[in-house]
């Protein structure tokens, strides 16, 4: 039978279909979910190699012990009770996640700021959306996103502001590449990196990091002084236009004034200000380039003054668009998730507290904002926060200043961990952990980007002991004495309470109204299509038709323009921090790695943390591509691979946010970064930290591939990643242990038959461990990096007792130098490298994506690679160079 379900990573929120059958799960993309009609990217296509029970936490845990789920739940009940009948409800705090359905995240929100009397919850969207959620509710008095994914579709003008969209909503990115190609739309990219999104841009603006404020007061500038405002509108629907024209003008003076500010050419400056200023048609999407900042909230209100002036908002093809990362970032937003807000878009003033009181029955109700992420691990540290309760989040590796964030976890009294994964960086901290059912064993609903509301849908049971986040959270409650408030069968029951508090004395003042769905029956619930809210029960509240007439949620009805002045982020670099870090993911890594970590296909394309540094600076540094390099910072330091790229600016590096302790020694870019933030939005500015980097030159390299997953240590620097059939590790040390042999015995098991060649003087090594003749693990050793050739290594892996020849491989050392045989890898789908393409391109003369997916499939499936491929044929010399425009003024 086929499931229609909603994918559980970004917010694009793409539709899937589930089919089981005698091979397993097949998962492909719903052809009519409006979010992406049948499009997958590579992680979407990849979702059932994650399914395996691998690495899951199966039961629940106390002090590291399993435990019966009832003496757990009877433990956090009692530790939370008593920690609020010693210290006050201040003294909890439950840290949760933009990836936990609405059901789950509605009932942990109603347990803390209804019966628990503190508003300590927080999410991870502090980290991810808070900025936006700022800016919203000062320009429109609501937390509302007026754009669709139809507005992208009929824009003429698409401008994309720190967002990679390419790489992070990639279907959505697929709909920009349709647009452009079917009706002639623009892109135009602003971001300090040279970015796959740049492959389909006609103009990528690399400004200096934080400096978009600028940019956008410039524009807001020079559409008054052209003539290009929308008085009307302006007139009718806005309000404190001449405060932010004041503010633009004096902190935006000219053209050339914001090319000096921001760091580019002033000919790119008057040309992305000409098109916007003549394209009615024009969306600005953005995302953590504009909200993971210290000026986050001002970037935010910067981009919707320039809809406001030229009234682009609320008509098709046109609006600021802020694009949610996680499935449910617009659903935790909804339930009021963010310590800084209440319930259903109600903040905490004196009505709105009292409403939600008497719809909730409830006995303490928090009647002020809580701490907000980074302020809640500093209590932890401090002692003020005693109890913590973590759910889907991995905030030692997500948080900046993550070392301190792990210390004041290691000195709490009591950590409570809920998560699928057994070993995460986070649940090595806690007391307690509750095994929570994941993605395919859950259901509820998600809300995307678009504000369109999908349910997700169980295709499996729950393993193990493992049950919902809903189910842990409201059996918590009840046993803290709560029981008729949290006595729920199901999340259809908590889907229609929190779509009930959306109306309850609604009456068309706040946004938020899903009073349509209020009285679903299970089986309406059950099979609810993808719905856009606002649904109110009366068609005449509709926040969407207001919205389209011009009417916004704040008191006057008009939006408001916000006068704002550009500002540097807050990282200054020094002699010993010269260079400035941005940070932010690659294409098939989802996060901290707990689900794409798990995927061979997904873990082919980046195998290491890496930092992409600029030529000069690698120069000056005496770096060359491919050594290794660590980064320091005042909190921290980090190994990682370098990449020697003009893709960033001179000065500055790029470091991915993904590897953490279980995949890496030293991989946690979390620990570099200053917990600086907005002072409005609370976000930490995670785009820009100040480190120094030098070569790190160990004195042995090594690659390892094993059947097992190993445990590595006393090694200066140890990578893992899933292989077909294998785990690879990618090895560095500064001290060469005693002999290599008995090394590699100690780690892969002494109980193999072994073949090996030792050169001392060389500093070289090749041994590989045999049982039954068949390939237990393979150990390389050099002086230099030594990459394992991942083809041939898994056909051994796969296959029966190896052959002579290939024993004769391994001592010769040919499965082991570069990764010859495909080149890193571009299309996770069909495992194609770069390799394999530039040769296919050249020898066969392939001019197009659609001839490349003919001869060797690359691009076919999901299409995530196919900007890539673009790039790999506009580079080929029989390709007409100097299509692609990119202003890197390098
Ligand atoms: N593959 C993949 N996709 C994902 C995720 C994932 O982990 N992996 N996570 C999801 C989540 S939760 C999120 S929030 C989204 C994030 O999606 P994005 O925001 O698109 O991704 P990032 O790579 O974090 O950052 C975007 C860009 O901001 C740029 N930037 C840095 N500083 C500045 C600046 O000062 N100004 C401007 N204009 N740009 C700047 C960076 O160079 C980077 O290219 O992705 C979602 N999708
Ligand atoms: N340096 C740097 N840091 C960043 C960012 C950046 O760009 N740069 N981006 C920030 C942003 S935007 C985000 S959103 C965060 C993301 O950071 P995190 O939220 O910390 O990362 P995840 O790996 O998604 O963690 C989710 C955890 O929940 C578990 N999990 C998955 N599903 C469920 C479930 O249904 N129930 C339960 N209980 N657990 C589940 C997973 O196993 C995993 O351990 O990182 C932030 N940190
Ligand atoms: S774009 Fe990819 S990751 Fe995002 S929801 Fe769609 S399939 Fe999932
Ligand atoms: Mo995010």
């Amino acid at each position: 039978m086929e499931i229609r379900t909603t994918c559980p990573y970004c917010g694009v929120g793409c539709g899937l279909t589930v089919a089981r059958g005698g091979t397993g799960v097949r998962i492909e993309g719903d052809p009519v979910h409006p979010a992406n009609f049948g499009r997958l990217c590579s992680k979407g296509a990849a979702l059932a190699e994650t399914l395996d029970l691998d690495g899951r936490l199966l039961q629940a845990e106390i002090g590291g012990r399993p435990s019966s789920f009832e003496t757990a739940l009877d433990t956090v009940a009692r530790g939370f009770t008593r920690t609020l009948a010693e210290h006050g409800p201040e003294a909890l705090a439950f840290y949760v996640s933009g990836q936990l359905l609405t059901e789950d995240y509605y009932v942990a929100n109603k347990l803390m700021k209804g019966f628990l009397g503190s508003a300590n919850i927080d999410t991870n969207s502090r980290l991810c959306m808070a900025s936006a959620v700022a800016g919203h509710k000062r320009a429109f008095g609501a937390d509302l996103v007026p754009c669709s994914y139809d507005d992208v579709d009929a824009a003429d003008l698409v401008v994309l502001v720190g967002s990679n969209t390419a790489w992070c909503h990639p279907v959505l990115f697929q709909r920009i590449v349709a647009a452009k190609a079917e009706r002639g739309a623009r892109v135009i990219v602003i971001d300090p990196r040279r970015t796959a999104t740049c492959d389909a841009a006609d103009l990528h603006l690399p400004i200096r990091p934080g400096t978009d404020v600028m940019l956008f007061n410039g524009l807001l500038a020079y559409l008054q002084a052209t003539g290009a405002m929308d008085a009307r509108f302006v007139a009718a629907h806005t309000e404190n236009a001449a405060a932010a024209l004041a503010a633009a003008r004096a902190d935006a003076p000219s053209i050339d004034a914001v090319a000096a500010g921001c760091g580019i050419p002033a000919g790119a400056v008057a040309e992305l200000y000409a098109s916007f200023a003549a394209t009615p048609r024009a969306v600005t999407l953005f995302s953590q380039g504009v909200n993971q900042s210290s000026s986050g909230t001002d970037k935010v209100n910067a981009i919707i003054n320039v809809h406001l002036a030229t009234g682009r908002i609320g008509r098709p093809g046109a609006g600021p668009f802020s694009l949610t990362g996680q499935p449910n970032a617009m659903g935790g937003r909804e339930v009021g998730g963010l310590a800084n807000q209440l319930a259903a878009h109600m903040d905490f003033t004196p009505e709105a507290t009292d409403r939600v009181r008497r719809f909730w029955n409830a006995p303490h109700v928090a009647t002020r904002p809580g701490l907000k992420a980074v302020e809640l691990f500093d209590a932890i540290d401090s002692g003020s926060i005693r109890a913590v309760w973590i759910m889907s989040t991995n905030p030692v590796v997500s948080m900046p200043d993550a070392d301190k964030v792990r210390r004041a976890l290691e000195r709490c009294d009591l950590v409570v961990v809920s998560d699928c994964v057994r070993r995460t960086d986070t649940t090595e901290c806690a007391d307690v952990l509750l095994p929570a059912a994941a993605w395919g064993e859950k259901s509820g609903t998600v809300t995307n980007s678009e504000r369109r509301i999908s349910r997700q849908r169980a295709f499996l049971p729950p393993p193990g002991a493992s049950r919902p986040d809903w189910w842990i959270v409201s059996r918590v409650a009840q046993r803290m004495g709560f029981t008729d408030a949290f006595a729920y069968r199901g999340p259809a029951d908590i889907f229609r309470e929190h779509a009930r508090l959306s109306a309850f004395e609604n009456g068309g003042t706040r946004d938020f109204d899903l009073g349509a769905l209020a009285t679903l029956s299970d089986l309406e619930y059950e099979t609810l299509d993808p719905v856009q809210w606002p649904v109110s029960a009366s068609p005449d509240l509709n926040a969407a038709a207001a919205l389209a007439a011009g009417t916004f949620c704040t008191p006057s009805g008009k939006a408001r323009f916000v006068a704002v002045t550009s500002r540097p982020p807050a990282a200054v670099a020094t002699a010993q921090y010269p260079l400035l870090l941005n940070t932010g993911r690659v294409r098939d890594h989802w996060h901290t790695l707990t689900r794409t970590g798990l995927s061979a296909k997904l873990s082919q394309r980046d195998t290491e943390p890496f930092v992409q540094v600029h030529p000069d600076d690698a120069a000056r540094l005496g770096i060359t591509d491919g050594d290794l390099g660590e980064l320091t910072a005042r909190t921290g330091r980090m190994l990682a691979r370098v990449q020697v790229t003009g893709d960033v600016r001179a000065g500055e590096l790029f470091a991915p946010m993904h590897w953490n302790a279980q995949f890496a020694s030293e991989g946690r870019v979390g620990t570099l970064i200053d917990a600086v933030t907005d002072s409005i939005s609370g976000q930490p500015e995670l785009k820009c930290a100040a480190v120094g980097l030098k070569r790190f030159a160990p004195c042995w390299h090594g690659f390892l591939a094993s059947r097992q997953r190993l445990e590595i240590a006393d090694v200066s620097y140890c990578v893992a990643a899933k292989a077909d059939g294998y785990w690879a590790y990618v090895l560095a040390g500064d001290a060469v242990p005693g002999t290599w042999r008995q090394w590699s015995r100690a780690i892969c098991g002494t109980d193999c038959d072994w073949i090996e060649v030792a050169d001392a003087a060389a500093g070289r090594y090749r041994g590989a461990a045999l049982r039954d003749g068949r390939l237990v693990a393979c150990v390389l050793i050099g002086s230099r990096p030594v990459m394992g050739a991942r083809d041939a290594l898994a056909e051994l892996f796969r296959g029966g007792a190896i052959p002579a020849s290939a024993r004769l491989g391994i001592l010769s050392g040919s499965l082991g130098s570069v990764d010859a045989d495909r080149g890193a890898i571009i299309c996770s789908c069909f495992s194609v490298g770069r390799a394999t393409l530039v040769e296919a391109i050249q020898s066969q003369r392939l001019t197009s994506t659609r001839e490349i997916g003919a001869a060797l499939r690359a691009g076919t499936s999901c299409g995530s690679c196919l900007s890539e491929l673009s790039a790999l044929l506009a580079e080929a010399p029989t390709s007409p160079s100097g299509l692609r425009r990119s202003l890197a003024a390098r």
